[in-house]
């Protein structure tokens, strides 16, 4: 099966940049959107760039869409302001847009940080209640409960993604249990945009790492069997399995230096 368009959202970003190289095979037109210049449109992409916080563009940039890889907004923690306008007010503008233009599902970039502020002692599910580290972590709160409502009011499935850390490689000792390696990502992302029947999922978004915070069985219909592993890089955070308890919350909460970067005024 092939989707007929596609868009990708926040596709000048670091994720974005990945996926679409990635998503040319699911889609007939890849639709390609940031605030930032994506450059020019290549072979099977469309180009059309705004601000996920200005209703009428989002309107336009809905027409003719078929489902959504969500990954644009502001990925960090920030002061609530730029959050709101970003990530609340452009959730609410991308699913209202989304119903109008008859979209069919949504793969949306959610994060560890919606509940950044259990222990790395805890094992939690995707039931687990909320528990945000910050203004950044509640935005990604919102828009899993906004997607529900489109659920339940409309019939738009959405995956939440809630990744660990994707990047080329971890980059701390705490990266070693959150790390979603961008092979992994991709094949999670191909899950849930393909899965035959998603509703409203919640998935945690790592690869097959030794240590792990997030139980996946709620998620088992997606499918998804992550290849990769930390483990390739033990080497360079070779104390990881013990990670001593210092009295840092940034090593006993899962949300790591998110939870001492806020809260930002
Ligand atoms: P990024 O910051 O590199 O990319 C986000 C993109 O969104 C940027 O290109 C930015 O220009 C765009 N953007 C920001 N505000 C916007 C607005 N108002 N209107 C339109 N576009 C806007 O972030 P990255 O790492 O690529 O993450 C992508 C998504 O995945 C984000 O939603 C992030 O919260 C989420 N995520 C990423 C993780 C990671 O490890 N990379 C971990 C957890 C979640
Ligand atoms: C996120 O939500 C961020 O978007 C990303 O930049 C990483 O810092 C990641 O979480 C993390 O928790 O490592």
């Amino acid at each position: 099966k092939k989707f007929g368009r596609l868009l990708l959202t926040g596709a000048g970003g670091g994720l974005g940049k990945v996926l679409r190289e990635r998503a040319k095979p699911w889609t007939d037109i890849l639709r390609l959107s940031d605030l930032r210049d994506v450059g020019p449109a290549g072979d099977g992409e469309e180009v059309m760039c705004c601000d996920l916080a200005d209703n009428a563009s989002m309107l336009e940039l809905l027409q003719g869409v078929d489902a959504v890889l969500h990954f644009g907004g502001i990925s960090v923690e920030d002061k609530f302001v730029p959050i709101m306008q970003a990530n609340i007010l452009g959730l609410h503008n991308l699913y209202e847009a989304a119903h109008k233009a008859g979209v069919k599902r949504v793969v949306y970039a959610s994060s560890n940080h919606a509940t950044g502020f259990y222990r790395t002692t805890d094992v939690i599910d995707a039931d687990a209640p909320l528990r945000p580290d910050g203004f950044y972590g509640l935005s990604k709160c919102f828009g899993e409960a906004l997607s529900r409502y489109y659920y339940d009011r409309f019939g738009i499935e959405t995956v939440c993604v809630r990744i660990g850390s994707s990047f080329p490689e971890p980059k701390n000792a705490r990266m070693m249990t959150t790390w979603l390696s961008y092979d992994d990502l991709t094949e999670l992302v191909r899950c849930a945009l393909f899965a035959p029947r998603v509703g409203h999922t919640i998935v945690f978004g790592t690869s097959d790492n030794d240590a792990s915070w997030w139980d996946n069985r709620k998620a088992a219909h997606l499918g998804f069997r992550p290849k990769d592993s930390s483990r390739q890089f033990k080497h360079l955070f070779p104390d990881t399995a013990e990670r001593p308890d210092d009295g840092d919350p940034a090593t006993y909460y899962m949300g790591g230096p998110f939870v001492t970067a806020g809260p930002m005024y």
